[in-house]
């Protein structure tokens, strides 16, 4: 199964390493073929190239949009050579056999990274490279094709094992990685076209991205991990002003703090700071520091090493605040002179900003590994209706518990099922996320609210008067028996239950205001 390399067809954007990779295949021997830019850069080095349009006899033409899309190129390619028929074809038309193609693709996705639109992009979308690197694929049985400058010196080690020959291992491998360098320079494409696209619905949708960086470890130190972008936003397109690399678990909570941030986009300032990817504090004021402050003070022991994001600009006095308790990253749409310098002074803390905060609204993908596949579902960007809220309660919310069960409800909406959140004043002082039961969450959000007073020297405990979001249904009364022990006043959630008879009239019985959304936000 060794085949010597004879002929070599090189195509490179990047030029990177090509010199040494031209240098070993003139050593050995390998007539070299090349495309315009890559046979100038090639004789430059002193070696002697045929022109891709000297063996095609045809030009290239179109600003290069036809160079190597001609039978002189995939007949040297896909011939197999040991078929007889093949053979006759290949002398019948004068077509040599190419043995070894190198090909690197014109640079999709750093035209677009580079923030590049329209025909720019489109010029960047490679054709014949792609005909090509999937020719030489698909005939790995004669053909080795290289895709990446960092696979050049694997070539030279296997022609050095082999007297200039290729093993048949070597060529399934990188016809391998030539098929999943297509595969994703596609995706790259799709999906970059589904960026410009309104409504991005799953059918029809790749999974697309290209890797940006590789990170330490994932979740866990054992555990390897990179970072892809998909589109040009988000918590992956935000700029890293200062601050140690992220690490994988950075990227997910400030994901999630940066998706809830988002939510009151429009609204007064406000701040949320994640620990493993729950909230444990989120807060609006009238000032971004008050925000952080009232945020911060709903559970002061989570919020140590917390992922703090934020719907405004950063100022100097929020910045000193934050910058006074150990804060893995803080994520905003932009920082002024005076915070910044102020987190200049924290050199390990990370600060990510994000240009105007992405619309909570705009349809997107979600995507979930399972074993042998993935999930993917729309992105739970559903606003609430005020027109579908049902007040199902005797007694009627205020205007103000209102204002505080639609924040609740935000807030839950974003963490973890079962979720269960108190609020006051536009501010959360009691958490419970990620139970199996919906009456545990309820305890432990209403001991989150014990603790706050009790950190914050408080005579009560904040949830007394409260009001209380539930991700989903009560499905018996206890949850709320808890809730309205621990002093909530007024409850907003889904309903539906078969038992919601039995939870309204508990609540009746309470002096509890209750309000149906009719739409549940479980989360996992
Ligand atoms: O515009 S193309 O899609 N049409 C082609 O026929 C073609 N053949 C090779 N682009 C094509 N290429 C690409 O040109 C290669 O994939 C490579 O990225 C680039 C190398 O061009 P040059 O040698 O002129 O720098």
């Amino acid at each position: 199964d060794l085949v010597p390399i004879r002929r070599a067809l090189i195509s490179v954007s990047d030029k990177t390493g090509l010199k040494d990779l031209a240098a070993m295949l003139a050593a050995n021997g390998v007539a070299l073929i090349s495309t315009g830019g890559t046979a100038r850069a090639l004789r430059d080095m002193g070696h002697e190239v045929r022109d891709v349009s000297d063996l095609t006899g045809s030009p290239e033409m179109m600003d290069g949009r036809v160079k190597t899309l001609h039978p002189a190129v995939h007949g040297g390619l896909l011939a197999l050579r040991d078929h007889p028929d093949h053979v006759a074809a290949m002398k019948a038309h004068g077509i040599d056999a190419i043995d070894l193609l190198v090909v690197n693709l014109y640079p999709f996705e750093a035209t677009v990274a580079s923030g590049a639109v329209g025909a720019d992009c489109i010029e960047n979308i490679d054709i014949g490279g792609p005909a090509m690197i999937r020719a030489a694929a698909k005939n790995h049985a004669h053909v080795v094709v290289l895709t990446d400058p960092e696979d050049y010196p694997a070539l030279r080690d296997e022609i050095a094992a082999h007297d200039g020959a290729t093993g048949l291992a070597f060529r399934r491998r990188a016809a391998m990685d030539a098929f999943g360098r297509t595969a994703s320079y596609d995706a790259a494409v799709a999906s970059w076209m589904a960026d410009r696209l309104e409504d991005a619905a799953p059918r029809n949708r790749i999974a697309g991205g290209t890797r940006v960086s590789t990170l330490r470890y994932g979740e866990n130190p054992h555990q390897r991990a990179a970072l892809y972008r998909s589109s040009q936003g988000g918590v992956v397109g935000a700029d890293l002003i200062q601050g140690k690399e992220l690490s994988y678990n950075n990227v997910a909570d400030a994901d999630a703090a940066l998706a809830l941030a988002a939510e009151f986009r429009d609204g007064p300032p406000a701040c949320v700071i994640v620990k493993h990817a729950n909230p444990c504090g989120v807060a609006q004021a009238d000032t971004l520091t008050e925000a952080y402050g009232r945020a911060f003070d709903c559970d002061r022991t989570s919020a140590f090493g917390g992922i703090v994001a934020v719907n405004r600009p950063l100022d100097a006095d929020t910045a000193r605040a934050m910058a006074g308790i150990f804060t893995e990253v803080v994520i905003a749409p932009d920082a002024d002179d005076a915070a910044r310098a102020v987190f200049a002074e924290r050199k390990n803390l990370r600060l990510m900003l994000t240009g105007a905060l992405p619309d909570p609204r705009r349809p997107a993908l979600a995507m979930r590994q399972v074993s042998g596949g993935w999930l993917v579902q729309d992105a739970d960007t559903a606003a609430l209706d005020p027109a579908a809220l049902r007040i199902v309660s005797r007694t009627q919310p205020t205007e103000a518990q209102m204002a505080d069960l639609l924040f609740a409800w935000t807030v839950a909406k974003h963490v973890k099922s079962n979720a269960i959140v108190y609020a006051r004043d536009a501010a959360t002082v009691g958490i419970g996320a990620g139970q199996m039961s919906r009456v545990d969450s309820t305890r432990i959000a209403a001991r989150k609210a014990a603790d706050m007073a009790e950190a914050l020297g408080l005579s009560a405990s904040p949830a007394e008067g409260s009001v209380v979001a539930s991700d989903a249904f009560f499905p018996f009364p206890d949850g709320l028996l808890a809730a309205a022990g621990a002093g909530a006043r007024a409850v907003i959630q889904p309903g539906g239950s078969v038992r919601d008879a039995e939870v309204i009239a508990v609540a009746d019985e309470a002096g509890i205001a209750m309000v149906f959304t009719g739409q549940r936000h479980f989360r996992h």
